[in-house]
């Protein structure tokens, strides 16, 4: 049987798929149910807001949302939804980023977005993760592990850079 999503991912236009598809495998590796949506907070208003009210009641607990240019798409989701919305703010365009960036991070007082970096979708999933895992045990251990294994491995490339500086110096 197919699992509920848990997580919606919501992409202003089907181009950012390629950069938001990152979120969607590390979902998959926390084995968290999510869907992927396109709708545009300017090419089609209603259907981001339509998205927005009724993701609560459809069982969506948090919502990554990826735009770039003028990206108003996380804000018009949170200005219609009591779940948390995770902005991406996407390259692309004349300002590469820093339009996108600007337009997600500076949402007025009262309407949070929790802006990532330009063309973080990785972030994004891992926000969206600790955000579940807050109620969810299971899934905050597997957090756990996974932040473990990423010292870990810190500490493996430490030392294969510590050899290499050994070995130039023979
Ligand atoms: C934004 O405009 C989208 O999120 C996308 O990043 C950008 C360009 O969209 P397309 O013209 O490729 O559909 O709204």
């Amino acid at each position: 049987m197919e699992k509920r999503p848990r997580v919606g991912i919501v992409l202003g236009s089907d181009s950012d798929f390629e950069v938001m598809e990152e979120a969607t495998r590390v979902l998959d590796d926390f084995g968290v149910p999510y869907e992927v949506t396109v709708a545009s907070a300017h090419r089609s208003p209603e259907r981001s807001a339509a998205y927005a009210r009724e993701a609560e009641a459809r069982g969506l607990e948090v919502l990554i949302a990826g735009a770039g240019m003028a990206a108003h798409l996380p804000g018009v989701l949170a200005a219609s939804t009591a779940l948390p919305v995770i902005g991406v703010p996407l390259r692309g365009g004349a300002l590469n980023g820093m339009d996108a960036l600007f337009s997600i991070v500076q949402m007025p007082p009262g309407v949070p977005v929790a802006a990532v970096a330009v063309n973080g979708a990785r972030n994004a999933a891992l926000l969206a993760v600790q955000i579940l895992g807050v109620k969810d045990p299971e899934l905050r251990a597997k957090f756990r592990v996974y932040k473990e294994r990423m010292a870990a491995e810190v500490a493996v490339k430490s030392a294969k850079l510590q050899e290499k500086l050994l070995s130039s110096l023979k």
